[in-house]
């Protein structure tokens, strides 16, 4: 079963014009790796085009808070016209951008309740960032059409890994055309496209586990064992109409490798190398890779994604099946509740200027929609004399069962903080009860599996979820996703004898350990 349909109210049609230009500069980041693609030079505002800049708060941000809300009647442009750019960014009372090891995006999403979504029902999804802050900017002659009786809430989740309440404001820059001035005139509307291969779900997320996949990378759905129980396959959507798409940029976490965007067109033959595996009639349009820039790998927020170059312009043709696949690295580490998202826009009902993809490629390589950003730069994984190496520490053994209550951000039994010498201990085939105390108080906790002695300085590289053997409880806590349902989580009981270390993924900083002995 597909989703199909075409919501949105029948557009105006205009004429071609160029109004401003999209121009690649060259690649430079400051710290870490160096980037391998070019960075679209985005900070030129069009021409004919207003950059107005908006902001949303203060939001008190609880300790540890890691919930999704909502913020109504969010501030709007003033006037009606067609929006050509947009991006978005946290900041503090200061003025300061807050760092990403402390305060998180974990995501933004803002919707126009005065339109309907074109992919799911509901109102319209149309722009979306997560910490990686990736840059929308439609190509030359083409804009979405705002009107000032357009109502916006903004759907917001923000991540504070550390236990002091915080203050943030989510600040958001629109390049918007005024619908009076002489370029709206020339501008051919253009429509969001949400991809997603989690469309429609509460919490749209997949787990990537270490070592699944093949040769240490994961693809969902693809590798995914029954991704979509209920038959409908959520990372597709049936085009209702002829156009031409116009720009995209993918949304990935930490672990992730590339979006992948791909067109099914009934009979026809994708160019040589570049059909989809096993699927002729499906071609692939763009990759949007996730550059990083972290020194320790892929395995921090500290990259950028690439969006389409500016002369990409597949045609799709009523019938086409659009659909997005994500592909994760797998070799080093777990990457818990992960993403794969693309907003792709379309001018409907347009083709002229446009490619058949199923006659010349059109997947060219993209450019970063920014580059390294220094509220990246603590990275963690420094030697500290904050923790305690756990491996070496005598065990007090423990009957199976024994509950380990989590409160005020510290696990009650085998904290890992300076000075503890014991770790909890079961034999084998027993098992330990964690249970979240602090859940009450709308904080979520994890035990996730760290490799040991996993004792070094948190950053957003550092701890990762990189144990020879992996386990993870969730995110302990009631009141919906991300929140697991259970404040308790019960150790695997086929655990082999050894020392366990464990963080939090919620509050890197939380560290704790038990051992398994051998049966008695
Ligand atoms: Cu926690």
């Amino acid at each position: 079963m597909r989703r199909a349909g075409w919501t949105v109210a029948a557009a105006v049609v205009l004429t071609v014009g160029t109004v401003g230009s999209g121009v690649a500069a060259a690649s430079t980041t400051s710290g870490g790796q160096p980037s391998r693609y070019p960075i679209a030079n985005l900070n030129p505002i069009p021409a004919g085009a207003e950059r107005l800049h908006f902001e949303v708060g203060p939001l008190t941000v609880r300790p540890g808070q890691n919930s999704i809300s909502f913020t109504r009647r969010i501030p709007q442009p003033p006037v009606d016209g067609y929006i050509v750019g947009m991006r978005t960014n946290l900041r503090r009372a200061d003025g300061t951008v807050p760092p990403v090891n402390v305060i998180h995006l974990h995501h933004g999403v803002w919707i126009n309740l005065s339109s309907k979504d074109t992919t799911e029902p509901g109102p319209e999804r149309f722009f979306a960032a997560g910490e990686e802050k990736t840059i929308m900017a439609l190509p030359a002659g083409y804009g979405y059409a705002y009107h000032t009786t357009d109502s916006w809430i903004l759907n917001w989740m923000l991540h504070n890994n550390l236990s002091t309440p915080d203050q943030v404001w989510i600040t958001y820059d629109i390049d918007i055309i005024p619908a009076t001035s002489p370029a709206a005139a020339t501008l051919k509307p253009a429509v969001p496209i949400w991809m997603d291969v989690q469309n429609g779900s509460g919490y749209p997320v997949f787990d990537a586990i270490k070592g699944t996949g093949k040769n240490g990378q994961y693809t969902y759905p693809d590798d995914a064992v029954d991704p979509y129980p209920n038959g409908i396959a959520k990372n597709e959507w049936v085009v209702p109409e002829d156009g031409v798409l116009l720009t995209t940029a993918g949304h990935v976490p930490p672990g992730g490798l590339h979006d992948d965007l791909w067109l099914t067109r009934q009979g026809a033959t994708a160019p040589r190398g570049k059909a989809k595996p096993g699927s002729p009639d499906t071609v692939h349009l763009f990759e949007s890779v996730a550059d990083y820039f972290e020194p320790a790998g892929k395995v921090s927020w500290d990259f950028a994604v690439t969006g389409t170059p500016a002369s990409w312009r597949p045609i799709v043709h009523k019938g086409d099946v659009l659909s997005i696949s994500t592909t994760y690295d797998t070799k080093t580490a777990s990457w818990y509740e992960s993403m794969g998202i693309m907003v792709v826009w379309m001018a409907p009902g347009v083709t002229a200027g446009g490619t058949d993809p199923f006659r010349h490629p059109v997947d060219a390589s993209g450019e970063l929609t920014h580059g390294h950003l220094p509220e990246n730069n603590q990275h963690g994984g420094k030697r500290t004399s904050d923790y305690a190496n756990l491996t070496t520490a005598t065990s007090h053994i423990v009957p199976s069962g024994t509950v380990i209550p989590i409160m005020d951000f510290a696990y009650a039994q085998g904290n890992m903080a300076a000075g503890n010498t014991t770790v909890p201990a079961i034999h084998q085939g027993g098992t330990l009860v964690f249970r979240n105390d602090d859940a009450s108080k709308g904080i979520y906790h994890t035990i996730t599996a760290c490799a040991a002695p996993c004792d070094l300085t948190s950053g957003i590289a550092y701890p990762l979820a990189n144990a020879k053997i992996q386990f993870d409880s969730a995110e302990l806590g009631r009141g919906g996703p991300p929140a697991s349902g259970s404040i308790t989580w019960s150790v695997p009981r086929d655990l082999p004898p050894g020392t366990y270390t464990y963080f939090c993924r919620i509050h890197p900083f939380m560290r704790g350990a038990f051992r398994v002995l051998p049966k008695s």
